[in-house]
């Protein structure tokens, strides 16, 4: 009987703190995609946030078939040039030099506006490092594996 009651409480105790979160979760401002945290949504794509003239995370490691996403983060325009670039200063993180490949090169429009994000499915397994065209500061790589 006390082992009854014990459980009964536990699973009580387990119901309101489910709710609990519930609630906390449909009243907080939570944008509709992209929050700040790493979301368990869909396993086979990943963002990528535009930010503080930075690229975060600026190296990801996805499987083959992985849709990557872009989000502008900041009211700034960017681009999202594939290609690679050399000589990135270790203190400043300023690049030398960049050679664009031609497998994707847009430009990704002010937080809040009309494209300000990009996708892009990494089919082939290797490395595709990009980076924005107008600032010589964000410079990263997604690594693709089998
Ligand atoms: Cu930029």
């Amino acid at each position: 009987m006390t082992t009854r009651i014990t459980l009964t409480g536990v699973a009580g105790l387990s119901a309101l703190v489910l709710l609990l979160s519930g609630c906390a979760g449909n009243s907080s401002q939570m944008p509709p995609s992209g929050g700040t945290t790493t979301e368990p949504a869909d396993p086979s794509s990943y963002d990528v946030e535009a930010i503080s003239i930075m690229f975060m995370p600026e190296t990801i490691t996805v499987p083959a078939g992985t849709t990557v996403r872009w989000v502008n983060g900041e009211a700034i325009t960017h681009t999202i040039t594939s290609g690679a670039f050399t000589d990135v200063n270790p203190s400043t993180g300023i690049r030398g030099s960049e050679t664009p490949d031609g497998l994707f090169d847009v430009t990704l429009a002010p937080k809040g506006q009309d494209g300000d994000s990009f996708e892009h499915t990494y089919e082939t397994p290797g490395t595709y490092p990009y980076y924005c065209d107008i600032h010589l500061s964000m410079n990263a790589v997604v690594i693709v594996t089998e």
